[in-house]
């Protein structure tokens, strides 16, 4: 336990167990690693990559890894889908190397989804990947030597409060009827809590665990889940998603953007297209350049942009996912720093011609459009000493800096831009004296 010299630390120490107060003291050091990221990528994979989106024949409304709730599958029947599922054309070094490539920092996977089946071997429940399927290999061992090559976080999503497969677990009412709370902790502790522990002991260091859709789990039950998992990795970082705000950082609602720079730690998962899980008619691809607005827009506002993937159920990543992921891969070469450990835009508002980040004594204007003139920012204090396209840095840009004593207004004139130097989103450096201030 870190110490602190004030009373606060022993007023804590008396409420709270020491485990809890040490992840809550050192959460700024824990999370580090996590906020200067920016950029992970999000895996949805399970099952429900079988029937892709159809059942029976029918097309089935809705996020793909959904389906069995949404066709109300009976358990009997969904449980078929494991026999088939044998994704031998699972490559995890592709995978991983692919989120490096995209310059993706962290991979979070879905260990076990709604439809409660474990996508690792698990002594707890045999409905999981190793004993139920042709497959009967453990797709999170090589994940976990893959990552660790190549200097990835791995990171597990855990579903702890919907499980459609067990009577105790949130959601399937078409099998099991209504959950009563007393089966509903008999879960939390029979299932969840130990498939927690072989996700924290089989797999080597783990980065976070993405709990999600907090439905019927009490503050208390929160808590303990959070403590359990702090317990056996006190750095692993625990997903707002928990339940009841007790997580270490905060989910925004799914491809959601906020209005403007929000505090403290958020991260908005989002998707490529309209599913999470793989689905073989969702063809409603986001375009490079919009994927590429989100990074941007969220890195300006201070949020975590984790991008899913949902591989087919032989392990194919799509290759229209593929192409985009690349592509802004090529993106982040040239434009990385701009991205990675920077600082919100310091305007509380957002710019019609693209957004702001921020690094000690550094601006980038991220530039949707390429200026056709000069180009105009309002408001920002500091004196800039020089202004250059990030993806071509010796090119030095006009600098002209003005302040309208009357207005009380500071205005930065760019000009002499040139050949546009990237077709998606443009970044322009300024070096300015000190941290940027605005008025
Ligand atoms: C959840 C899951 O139900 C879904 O299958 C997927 O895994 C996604 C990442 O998370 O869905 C949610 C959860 C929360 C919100 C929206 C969808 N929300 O807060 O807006």
């Amino acid at each position: 336990v870190r110490r602190t010299e004030c009373g606060f630390f022993d007023m804590l120490c008396n409420r709270y167990s020491s485990e809890v107060i040490m992840a809550a003291a050192n959460l700024k050091e824990r999370i580090s690693w996590w906020e200067e990221v920016r950029f992970g990528m999000f895996i949805h994979w399970g099952l429900y990559a079988v029937p892709a989106g159809v059942w029976k024949g029918e097309e089935i409304p809705g996020i793909g890894e959904w389906i069995m709730y949404r066709a109300q599958i009976p358990v009997d029947q969904y449980e078929q889908l494991a026999p088939k599922f044998n994704p031998v054309k699972f490559d995890a070094k592709e995978w991983v190397g692919l989120a490096k490539e995209a310059g993706m920092k962290y991979l979070v996977i879905t260990a076990k989804h709604h439809d409660g089946f474990a996508l690792f071997k698990s002594k707890v429940s045999d409905y999981n990947i190793v004993d139920a399927t042709p497959y009967s290999k453990d797709p999170m061992k090589d994940l976990a030597k893959a990552c660790k090559s190549a200097g990835i976080k791995l990171c597990f999503y855990y579903s702890q409060d919907q499980d459609w497969h067990e009577p105790g677990g949130r959601g399937n009412t078409w099998d099991f009827g209504p959950l009563s709370d007393k089966a509903f902790a008999r879960y939390l502790e029979n299932k969840v809590k130990p498939q927690l522990e072989e996700l924290l002991t089989q797999y080597g260091p783990i980065g976070l665990i993405w709990f999600d859709t907090p439905g019927i789990i009490t503050k208390k039950q929160s808590q303990d889940l959070k403590r359990y998992v702090h317990k056996i990795q006190p750095d692993c970082l625990v997903s707002g998603r928990v339940g009841h705000d007790v997580g270490d950082y905060g989910s925004m609602g799914d491809n959601m953007i906020p209005a403007g720079r929000v505090k403290g730690y958020w991260e908005t998962p989002a998707t490529l297209n309209d599913t999470w899980g793989f689905k073989k008619n969702d063809k409603n691809w986001k375009s490079t350049k919009e994927l590429l607005i989100l990074l941007v827009d969220l890195a300006s506002k201070g949020v975590n942009y984790l991008l899913n993937v949902g591989p087919t159920d032989k392990g194919v990543i799509p290759p229209a996912s593929v192409k985009r992921l690349k592509e802004i891969g090529a993106w982040m070469k040239v434009n990385g720093d701009a991205i990675y450990r920077t600082n919100p835009s310091p305007y509380p508002y957002e710019f019609k011609w693209g957004r702001i980040t921020c690094k000690p004594g550094k601006m980038y204007l991220h530039l949707y459009d390429w200026p056709k003139g000069s180009f105009l920012l309002k408001g920002l204090k500091t004196a800039v000493f020089k202004a250059y396209p990030l993806a071509d840095k010796k090119r030095k840009l006009d600098v002209t800096q003005t302040y309208d004593g009357k207005l009380k207004e500071h205005s930065l004139q760019i000009g002499s831009f040139g050949k546009k130097t990237d077709k998606f989103v443009s970044v322009v450096v300024l070096e300015l004296d000190g941290d940027p201030k605005v008025d």
